[in-house]
């Protein structure tokens, strides 16, 4: 914290407590704090009673908090938040008993949203996907991840990506976008999986390089997804185009896939009920951050912990997110997910909280400017209704979110009740 204040000052936030995260292990917490914003970025924060008394005067524009608690933006680091449609029928049907190979037969799973996919208009699939992120901004969230995999072809991809690129355009979240082209093997390559692998690396990792479209590459490595020969695949590919990459990892078994990426530098692997507990350390070594996705866990009633643990004593970054799909974790509420974490993979609420701001900036290889309260990281910040952080993670839903702030600028306040 520094003691040097700017002549002129945008935006002086007073009257609040702030979770800095600024250091590893800890809330960093500021009671009574306050911060101060110049151009969309924070140029000083630190306890009131440190700010000179004419400082009200030299700022713009100055809220008062009424001693609300402030965390750092939440980010959503694994999202498959476009998509047309939804599975509800097919929830139903297995909550009345049907089978897996029923639901199939019915037309449902994952190639019923990628039959949605191809048939809606960028703009439809644009409307349908916008209510999506504007609840998840609702909930705190200003920075997300958003992957394709529900087109499975070169145009429909492409159409994906353009309609996420669009959200982060016109919408007050930053967005990250992923091409996840091996999410699943489409009905025409039924038995050909290898076929569909190369036109990826051949045809629509170059397309969507070409266009800019994508900052990173992930890929489904999975008995019933790739084979980790096919990952490797993609990654060298992306690779080629300069593009990083991550990967869905040990979700329903353990293929591996977590270390391979860890080889491929991956920012991060995402899932990992399964990954051998005595892997964590070469996750450690890459610095490649573990996402844990409690959401899908509880959607699809697994019982396989993951190896928080071993992951917490290797010194592995844990981040949490979302998920955020219609087949296995319909959820908008990262703050929902963060009491799922604690509650059923045994993270403490500080962990919990880490998962959703810093270490999931990490995940986005994001971190030097996102993710905790530091002078000369970005404004984006968000006022809560709680009377101490953990209650960030105590709740069971509900939305204890106050206001919004991003790039500075108040960008969602809430009604209340
Ligand atoms: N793992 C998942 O849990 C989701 N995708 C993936 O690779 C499921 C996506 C869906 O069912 O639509
Ligand atoms: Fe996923």
């Amino acid at each position: 914290v520094s003691n040097s204040f700017p002549e002129k000052i945008d935006t002086l936030w007073l009257d609040c407590h702030l979770v800095t995260l600024a250091d590893a292990g800890q809330y960093g917490s500021i009671e009574n704090g306050a911060m101060i914003v110049n151009q969309g970025q924070i140029t000083w924060l630190g306890p009131a009673d440190q700010l000179p008394s004419d400082i009200e005067q030299r700022s713009t524009q100055v809220h008062h908090l009424d001693g609300a608690w402030v965390t750092p933006g939440l980010i959503d680091c694994h999202t498959h938040l476009v998509y047309a449609g939804n599975r509800v029928s097919e929830y139903e049907m297995r909550l009345n008993g049907a089978s897996y190979e029923e639901v199939a037969r019915a037309g449902g799973g994952i190639v019923s949203t990628v039959k949605g996919v191809r048939a809606a208009e960028e703009h439809e699939l644009y409307e349908q996907s916008r209510p999506r992120l504007q609840e998840m901004l609702a909930h705190g969230v200003t920075t997300v991840e958003i992957k394709s995999g529900y087109g499975l072809d070169v145009q429909n991809e492409l159409k994906m990506l353009k309609v996420i690129r669009r959200l982060g355009e016109e919408l007050p979240v930053s967005v990250h976008a992923t091409f996840l082209g091996a999410h699943a093997v489409p009905v025409e390559f039924k038995g050909r999986a290898d076929e569909y692998i190369d036109l990826i690396v051949q045809e629509m990792l170059p397309a969507v390089a070409a266009e800019n479209l994508a900052e990173t590459v992930d890929a489904f490595c999975e008995t019933i997804g790739f084979s980790l020969d096919q990952t490797e695949k993609v990654f060298k590919a992306a690779k080629k185009h300069g593009l990083a990459v991550k990967l869905h990892a040990e979700q329903l078994s353990d293929l591996k896939g977590a270390v391979l990426a860890a080889q491929y530098d991956a920012l991060s692997v995402d899932h990992l009920e399964y990954l051998d507990p005595s892997d964590a350390k070469i996750l450690a070594d890459k610095n490649c951050v573990a996402v844990l996705l409690p959401g899908a866990f509880y959607f699809l009633r697994e019982t396989q912990l993951p190896p928080v643990k071993q992951l917490r004593e290797a010194g592995v970054s844990i981040a949490i997110s979302t998920d955020c799909n219609p087949g296995s974790s319909p959820s908008l509420s990262l703050p929902l997910m963060m009491n799922m974490a604690c509650t059923l993979f045994g993270l403490t609420p500080l962990e919990a909280l880490r998962g959703v701001t810093i270490n999931a900036a990490q995940a986005l290889g994001l971190k030097e400017k996102l993710g905790s309260l530091e002078i000369g990281k970005l404004a984006d910040f968000v006022v809560w209704d709680i009377d101490s952080p953990a209650e960030l993670s105590y709740r069971i839903g509900g939305n204890p979110c106050l206001k919004v702030v991003k790039n500075g600028e108040i960008v969602h306040q809430a009604k209340r009740f």
